[in-house]
């Protein structure tokens, strides 16, 4: 993992990130222990992404960002994500601003609207990014975001790199991008439903 993220580009090691807490919560019997520390750390990586996005999207970063630092830092004193569930279920503060649980499903909302970007790819710059991507949000997030942010969301959209300004910037090719975007679409999607379940395992609504 180390050696990939060394020589590979900023996709390849998210992608293997992914891959490894997939197989973590893919393995039988393990569903109660994905560990805090390995998946904050993988969702660390997609902060090189926004690098790639330009000015636009600072506010975004630095909403992204500081959830999952407050998350690296519960992870000293909760080992996995069920004890953040539990903690705030006892606490009745699940929903409540700020709270762990509400930080890791917002992470999650960034994860899956990654996810369905890439699923949206275009494959040409004939089809324009900002449109896959404005697609992704209004589906992933915007129902979940005030009116103030999605105003913002809308406006940073108009000046996202072009599709070819962005494989450029991530160093990939059409064919490599292509790969690992794959990659994460795959891994992704059963950590996703990982953080749901322990959300509706307790009769938690996830219209938030
Ligand atoms: C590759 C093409 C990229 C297209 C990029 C599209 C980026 C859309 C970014 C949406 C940003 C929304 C930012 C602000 C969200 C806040 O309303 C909530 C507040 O949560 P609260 O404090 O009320 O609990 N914050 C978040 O949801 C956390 C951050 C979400 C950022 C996810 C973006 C991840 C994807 C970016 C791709 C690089």
């Amino acid at each position: 993992a180390f050696e990939d993220t060394a020589t590979g580009t900023p996709l390849s090691a998210i992608a293997e990130a992914f891959e490894e807490l997939s197989a973590l919560v893919s393995s039988s019997g393990s569903f109660d222990d994905l560990r805090l520390k390995p998946f904050c750390d993988a969702c660390s990586l997609v902060s090189i992404l926004f690098g790639c996005l330009g000015i636009a999207f600072k506010f975004a970063e630095m909403e992204y960002v500081s959830k999952v630092r407050d998350l690296t830092e519960a992870s000293k004193r909760y080992a996995t994500l069920n004890s953040i569930l539990d903690f705030d279920v006892k606490n009745d503060s699940v929903r409540t601003p700020g709270s762990l649980s509400r930080n890791l499903r917002r992470v999650r909302q960034g994860l899956d609207l990654i996810r369905v970007i890439f699923q949206n790819f275009p494959s040409s710059d004939e089809c324009s990014l900002k449109e896959a991507a404005s697609t992704a949000y209004a589906k992933v997030c915007a129902p979940y975001h005030t009116w103030p942010v999605r105003t913002a969301v809308s406006a940073g959209m108009c000046a996202l790199p072009t599709r070819e300004q962005l494989l450029l910037r991530l160093n990939e090719t059409d064919k490599s991008a292509g790969k690992e975007m794959r990659r994460y679409i795959n891994a992704s999607l059963p950590v996703i439903e990982y953080i749901d379940k322990l959300y509706i395992s307790r009769n938690i609504s996830l219209d938030w």
